[in-house]
């Protein structure tokens, strides 16, 4: 073994005085060996001089400050660019725990393996230290977390993402030190003396662990957010999902969305979809109907817990949106195009403009003439590779940008409020061609759970693997839960059965029924505000709805079309139940049910023979 140089295990003076974080501090630096340490503090200066030394580096663009001020552009390895659902791992100590959708590996074996990737892999390279907050700093509980990361990148997007910095550390310590979750993050590219950095270091390697007992994170060797800004998905949903199992609340992949109507009555709605599926455009819906208004709380993640009214109540945990670029456009999304507008941004994978922009497919409708792609090629709408193969998109397909939730100019101003906003109606939805009906109600709350359980969706490019395929989802969580799936809906159920006064109503949505010409049946967007207002006056008692073997649709005339350019076929065939489409999708569902095996609650097998029974009498 090489004698390597003792890192600066902290800088003097130290910034807390918290022991358990200063000893995982030191205990990280001695193994990984970073040249330098810097505890970040969330300030603007520290933003300067990050955003300045990767601007160096070659990692980021500095974007013409005209157009959007404070704001970088970024081009990842074109090898890391998505979530890597085969290399995510929930390492519980018994296998059973983690489930038949999980991959696991025992946690100490897990341990030994990434304990000899993280030997040495900050070599020559800066270990930022970045204490964060998911969820309001004054919250009854706040929730801590600590990730460790030896990209700058991680260290600026972590502080759009989240809470993090000097207030946050305090906080830590304030009234004795608090619990925190440990995220450890390495790209896996240590530098040798002399060897010049990459633009995007990262590692062919990859793992991201979770271990839900210890409630710790250790990731390697990718630097895509989904991987590697470890509060998202790998705190905020795996890891809390096991929390909130132990605690009895939720914690769903869910927008969190204000509805006010005409005559001025609000309502919140949470919505369930898979990754790229709409939830940025429906979080930030213009409704195309007059009167009424949007407001955000949240486009990705939802932590609800049970007032003592009863009522269920949702906290958006993040403090940034982390959306899909392409499809976002002033006609699409106009409150996501404000909001990047004002600035201080990150674009990762997107294209970029002559005159130092940023571009997408779906942002406007003609690209501009030329381009630079998003592996950094140049690129014309019109000229395909040699051989004349069609374009490729000049934006990668899951590009994102990264900005400030306080920018969003309808966001709630309940958004900061500890203990969030009391939720009416639950949305399930996902992207299916077929069979899903625009929209129903669920019977109760068990039928609702058993919609959850068994949504489907074709596969999007939020994480690597093949795009289009049908597969089973459960409330959209089928890759961020920390836990056995079967147990997830266990919890649901029970949790309808303490609760079983005022929990919000449940809705099955599909924006993407197509027509048998494969155009989509539904205009979507704006649009989808109908969907909401018709689920509303169910709830009110307003609106009719006819019963059908998947729930309660909407009866002829009671979905409010004015204005839209749909013949009533049209409608009606959006919100159809077709019998023979369930018919084939009844063996899916017994094989998901199957797969998920005994443990699953016997209420959704009743639901299920329910479902077969109504078909039979079809
Ligand atoms: O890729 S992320 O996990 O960061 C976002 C998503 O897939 O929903
Ligand atoms: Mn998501």
């Amino acid at each position: 073994m090489t004698t390597l140089v003792r890192p600066p295990l902290v800088t003097a003076p130290l910034p807390t005085t918290h022991s358990r974080l200063l000893a995982w501090v030191r205990e990280v630096a001695e193994l990984t060996r970073p040249a330098a340490i810097r505890w970040c503090d969330g300030s603007a200066a520290e933003w300067e001089e990050l955003t300045g030394e990767l601007v160096r580096a070659g990692t980021l663009i500095r974007l013409n400050p005209a157009v959007k001020p404070n704001s970088f552009y970024t081009r990842t390895d074109p090898t890391d660019v998505a979530r890597v659902e085969d290399r995510t791992f929930i390492c519980s100590r018994d296998e059973a725990d983690s489930g038949p959708t999980n991959n696991w590996v025992a946690p100490e074996e897990m341990k030994a393996t990434m304990t000899e990737l993280y030997r040495g892999s900050m070599r020559g390279r800066t270990m930022y230290v970045l204490p964060f907050c998911m969820g309001p700093l004054d919250a009854d509980q706040p929730m801590f977390g600590v990730e460790i990361t030896d990209s700058a990148y991680v260290a600026i997007s972590m502080g759009i993402m989240t809470r993090m910095g000097s207030d946050v550390l305090a906080a830590m310590s304030a009234g004795g030190d608090a619990p925190f979750v440990p995220c450890l993050h390495s790209v896996g590219h240590p530098l040798e003396p002399g060897e010049p950095d990459l633009p995007w270091p990262c590692n062919e390697t990859k793992y991201i662990s979770h271990f839900p007992e210890e409630r710790m994170i250790w990731s390697y060797g990718s630097g895509y957010g989904g991987n590697s800004l470890l509060g998202k998905k790998c705190y905020s949903l795996r890891i809390a999902s096991a929390i909130a199992r132990d605690e009895g609340w939720l914690a769903e992949h869910m927008l969190i969305l204000k509805l006010t109507s005409p005559a001025g009555k609000t309502y919140h709605l949470v919505a369930a979809f898979p990754s790229a599926c709409g939830k940025t455009n429906l979080a930030m819906l213009e409704p195309t109907i007059p009167g009424w208004q949007v407001e955000t709380l949240g486009d990705d993640i939802a932590w609800m817990r049970f007032g003592s009214d009863g009522r269920l109540y949702a906290v958006n945990p993040e403090y940034g949106f982390f959306g899909v670029a392409p499809g976002t456009g002033w006609h699409t999304n106009p409150n996501a195009m404000r909001t990047i507008e004002r600035g201080n941004s990150l674009f990762t994978n997107v294209a970029l403009t002559n005159d130092g922009d940023v571009w997408w497919e779906g942002q406007t409708p003609r690209p501009p003439s030329q381009l630079t792609d998003w592996m950094g090629r140049y690129w014309t709408p019109d000229q395909g590779p040699a051989g004349g193969t069609p374009r490729e998109p000049a934006a990668h397909p899951n590009s994102r940008f990264c900005t400030p939730i306080k920018q969003c100019p309808i966001l709630s101003e309940d958004f900061d409020s500890p203990t969030g906003v009391p939720i009416d109606a639950i949305l399930f939805g996902g992207r299916r061609a077929t069979t899903v009906p625009l929209v129903a109600e669920a019977r109760d709350w068990a039928h609702g759970v058993f919609l959850g359980a068994t949504l489907s969706s074709e596969t999007t490019a939020a994480a690597t693997g093949k795009v289009g395929v049908v597969r089973r989802d459960p409330m959209a969580m089928l890759p961020f839960l920390g836990y056995n799936v079967a147990d997830y809906f266990s919890h649901w159920l029970e949790l309808g059965k303490q609760h079983s006064g005022r929990l919000p109503q449940i809705f099955y949505v599909n924006w993407f029924r197509k027509k048998a010409d494969g155009t989509f049946l539904w205009p979507g967007f704006g649009e989808n505000g109908r969907v909401l207002k018709w689920a509303i006056e169910r709830m009110e008692g307003t609106a009719d709805a006819v019963d059908t073997p998947v729930g309660l649709v909407p009866a002829a005339g009671s979905l409010d079309v004015a204005g839209l350019h749909l013949t009533p076929a049209e409608v009606e065939a959006a919100v159809a139940f077709d019998a023979d489409e369930w018919r084939t999708e009844v063996p899916l569902i017994e094989e998901w049910f199957d797969l998920i095996g005994e443990r699953i609650p016997t209420e959704l097998l009743t639901e299920l023979d329910l479902l077969k029974s109504r078909l039979d009498e079809d």
